[in-house]
């Protein structure tokens, strides 16, 4: 049986990620760091079935014995501190996790075991002032956030402990993907669950920064399958995942408000607050190399994504179950 060993498993595409490795056959071992209070509500219906094993990316030592214990053949990093506008409030923190977390699991699996495959979890946001519409592989990088900048340093870095070392390790160059499992800092994920709150009347307004701004949003459900398939490619090569669709704020507000019955004119407000410093205005990829070599496509459209996302948090919030 092989096995994969995950990081980020606590978050949105770990939990989607273990899920489908479960289902393909896989051993999973997740990495979970320290915390005062328990946060495995995304992966609690799988527990049973996985093994937690603890680790940080800020600490090196503790990734090299993780590896030595369990001997993984995949490693797939989804860690990071992945909320765009902290970045600008904890940018070294950011650093740290998002880009040097990179090199220190790299350098562990060089360590312990250079056979081992490895995926990135490489972002659109590396793109941030785009250079060229839609993105693509050989887009160059123009990041707009300390977010950014840090992701671009986990690429290259993947990039060149392939190219130092030999190593199997891909990075896929990730779009926006949300599911009912998205944190509720994100735009969609705050959306969709202040529209549940605002049709069952218990909140009347939602409070936004720049509407304007346009993203090529996908499933994340759809997007972890192109995470195993590229790294269960026979060559180590670094994809685009998306769409190829883009929308704008609006537009996903417009849909999920409709979808409730309700108007989101009444219910908006714009709020500096949640404007950001640099700002990326426009993003959409073109996922044509991963449709050619992977064989990999989108299944979730937009409009079944948002609809998704807003039935899902009525339902929790009528069954009383606490979002998070
Ligand atoms: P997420 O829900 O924010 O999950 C992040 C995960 O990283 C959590 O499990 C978190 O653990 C863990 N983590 C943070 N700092 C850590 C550290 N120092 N050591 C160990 N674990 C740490 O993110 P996601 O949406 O699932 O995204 C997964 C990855 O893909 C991230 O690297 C993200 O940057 C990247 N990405 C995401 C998208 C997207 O649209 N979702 C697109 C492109 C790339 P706790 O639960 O303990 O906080
Ligand atoms: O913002 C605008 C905001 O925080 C999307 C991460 O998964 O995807 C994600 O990064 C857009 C931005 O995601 C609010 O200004 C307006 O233009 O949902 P977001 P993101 O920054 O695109 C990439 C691919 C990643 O890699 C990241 O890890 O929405 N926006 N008003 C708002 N955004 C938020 N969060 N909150 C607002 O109130």
């Amino acid at each position: 049986m092989p096995k994969a060993l995950i990081t980020g498993i606590t978050g949105q595409d770990g939990s989607y990620l273990a899920e489908f490795l479960l289902a393909q056959g896989y051993e999973v071992v997740g990495m979970v760091r320290r915390s005062s209070t328990i946060n495995f509500h995304r992966i609690e219906h799988i527990q049973e079935r996985i093994t937690l094993t603890p680790g940080d990316l800020l600490d090196q030592v503790s990734l090299i014995h993780m590896l030595e214990e369990h001997r993984p053949d995949e490693v797939y990093n989804l860690a990071a501190q992945s909320f765009v506008q902290t970045s600008w409030a904890q940018p070294v923190f950011t650093g740290e996790a998002t880009a040097l977390g990179v090199t220190r699991l790299l350098d562990a699996i060089r360590i312990v075991d250079p056979q081992i495959r490895f995926y990135q979890a490489s972002s659109s946001e590396m793109f941030g002032k785009v250079v060229e519409t839609p993105q693509r592989e050989t887009t160059p990088f123009y990041p707009r956030s300390p977010y950014g900048v840090a992701k671009v340093y986990g690429h290259w870095i993947t990039v060149n402990y392939r190219e130092s070392y030999g190593l199997h390790a891909v990075s896929g160059i990730l779009f926006n993907h949300e599911s009912p499992r998205r944190g509720l800092e994100f735009v969609t994920r705050k959306i969709t669950h202040q529209v549940a709150r605002i049709k069952l009347g218990l909140s009347r307004e939602l409070r936004l920064g720049n509407l304007d701004a346009r993203r090529d949003w996908g499933f994340a459900g759809d997007y972890v399958k192109a995470m195993w398939t590229m790294v269960n490619h026979d060559r180590p090569v670094d994809y685009v995942i998306a769409t190829g669709e883009t929308h704008s704020v609006e537009e996903f507000l417009n849909l999920a408000f409709n979808h409730a019955g309700l108007d989101w004119r009444d219910y908006v407000v714009q709020d500096p607050r949640f404007m950001r410093p640099a700002e990326v205005d426009l993003l959409v990829g073109d996922a044509t190399k991963a449709g050619r070599e992977l064989g990999w496509e989108p299944q979730v459209t937009f409009a079944g994504l948002v609809q998704m996302m807003v039935d899902a948090d009525v339902k929790m919030l009528q069954d009383g179950v606490t979002p998070v």
